[in-house]
């Protein structure tokens, strides 16, 4: 069995180094601060500052009621006075502001202010002058943390709009990539085991990079079957023009919901035809464009049209070769007009998109859909604790780990990882 590894701060790389070096522990030493509540008026603003300064500033700028050391969960009260310092033209900054100021930890604090614009602007001017870089909240809680990819997975988790996306992306924060790394460190892997780690974390990277980024759904399919109102459907509301006549949807509409969960984009495409005016012919350029950029096609067709489908589909897969597609039958309620229809021809996916109160029965195949589209998209969810790769960059150096052939080249993989350098 060998040592140990010890996975070395990617910069420091260079070939033939032997991987003796300790791992890079260098944390972010410069001072930010940035408010952390939402910008706009309301009652208290929180302004985090962080960094070997963040005390010394606190000193220069904040008078507490009683001066004594600064200890981690402390609530200081005082005054936010700057009279000495001044602007870059001279004059002087007086923010007196009264502020409860509370030390989170050595060198990082918040500042709890007065909720107007004015008030947190002057705190943070009163630090810019002390040398402090303001920063947005997501670049503030992404410095402090300790490594690339723990800031990287953190601030995908900042972008989730759902919970079940949320979740996902809070355990990949905790026991993750940045955990996995972390522990191999202290173990004895062998190239092998390392390759083989990678392929079972990439199978779930279709699920990683859609923590934070919707999946895109395209309606396509020929003009008039009810493209517009399936989609009106599926969100709830009236977001496409529909109409009885043919071409009524020129340019690609995208409007973005949520199902069980998912974050869709779902995107209403002009019906394809031959002819049509010069707008129409650009809309249904579009909708190709769309189809192209697809994770997901709904294929829609209604009874008039049923037999289009195989040469629709053959299009589509041109389109977008490794794209999904489901095949819908809409206006199902005309499929009695159409008695000679063979049944085991039917799509499975059978819809009924009339607005609600014009609906005769319930049975109207927009539940079913639904979950048909997001079992399509996400048939599973990494259970908890299984690290995943979040970005395509952690998509890149994960499937270069799984085809390492020597511990020089794994341990390269690793560290580029980890650090997010080449
Ligand atoms: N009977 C019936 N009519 C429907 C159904 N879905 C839509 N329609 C009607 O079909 C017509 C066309 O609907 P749209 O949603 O505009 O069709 P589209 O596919 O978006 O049409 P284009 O934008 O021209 O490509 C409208 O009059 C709708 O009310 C359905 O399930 N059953
Ligand atoms: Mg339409």
């Amino acid at each position: 069995m060998g040592d140990a590894v010890r996975i070395q701060p990617a910069s420091k790389i260079q070939p033939g180094m032997s991987d003796e070096s300790p791992m890079s522990t260098a944390l972010v030493t410069e001072t930010v601060a940035s408010q952390l509540t939402a910008s706009g008026r309301s009652a208290v603003a929180v302004i985090g500052l962080n960094g070997d300064d963040a005390e010394s500033c606190i000193r220069k700028c904040f008078k507490a009621v009683r001066d004594r050391e600064y200890q981690p969960g402390q609530v200081r009260y005082g005054d936010w006075n700057v009279a000495n310092l001044t602007t870059d033209r001279g004059s002087a900054i007086d923010a007196g502001e009264s502020v409860v100021v509370t030390p989170l930890a050595a060198n990082r604090f918040e500042i709890h202010a007065h909720g107007g614009i004015a008030a947190v602007q002057r705190i943070l001017k009163s630090l810019t002058a002390c040398g402090v870089r303001v920063v947005n909240a997501e670049n503030f809680a992404s410095l402090d943390s300790p490594s690339f990819i723990q800031r990287e997975n953190e601030q995908v988790l900042q972008r989730c709009t759902t919970i079940r996306n949320a979740a996902i992306a809070l355990d990949q924060c905790r026991t993750g990539l940045p955990a996995w790394l972390a522990k191999i460190e202290s173990s004895q892997p062998n190239v092998e085991a390392l390759a083989s780690f990678a392929e079972t974390a990439l199978a779930f990277s279709h699920v990683g990079l859609k923590l934070s980024q919707p999946y895109r759904v395209v309606l396509a399919g020929p003009p008039n079957v009810g493209k517009s109102s399936l989609i009106n459907r599926l969100v709830g509301f009236g977001r496409s023009i529909t109409h009885n006549e043919a071409g009524t949807t020129r340019d690609v509409v995208d409007c973005d919901t949520v199902i069980a969960g998912l974050a869709l984009r779902l995107s209403d495409t002009a019906g394809i035809r031959d002819g049509g005016g010069e707008i129409e012919r650009e809309g249904i350029r579009r909708g190709a464009l769309a189809v192209g950029q697809a994770d997901l096609v709904l294929l829609v067709v209604d009874p008039d049209c049923l037999h289009e489908l195989p040469r629709l589909r053959s299009d589509v897969l041109e389109t977008a070769p490794d794209c999904s597609i489901i095949e819908v039958l809409n206006q199902a309620d005309r499929l009695e007009g159409h008695q000679n229809m063979r049944s085991d021809l039917l799509p499975e996916q059978q819809t009924v998109a009339l607005p609600t109160e014009l609906l005769n029965s319930e049975q109207d195949g927009i539940g079913t859909l639904s979950t048909e589209i997001t079992n399509t998209l996400r048939p599973e969810d990494p259970a908890a604790g299984i690290a995943i790769p979040v970005t395509t960059r952690q998509v890149q150096w994960l499937r270069e780990l799984a085809g390492a052939t020597s511990m020089d080249q794994a341990m390269r993989c690793l560290a580029c990882l980890k650090d997010g350098t080449e």
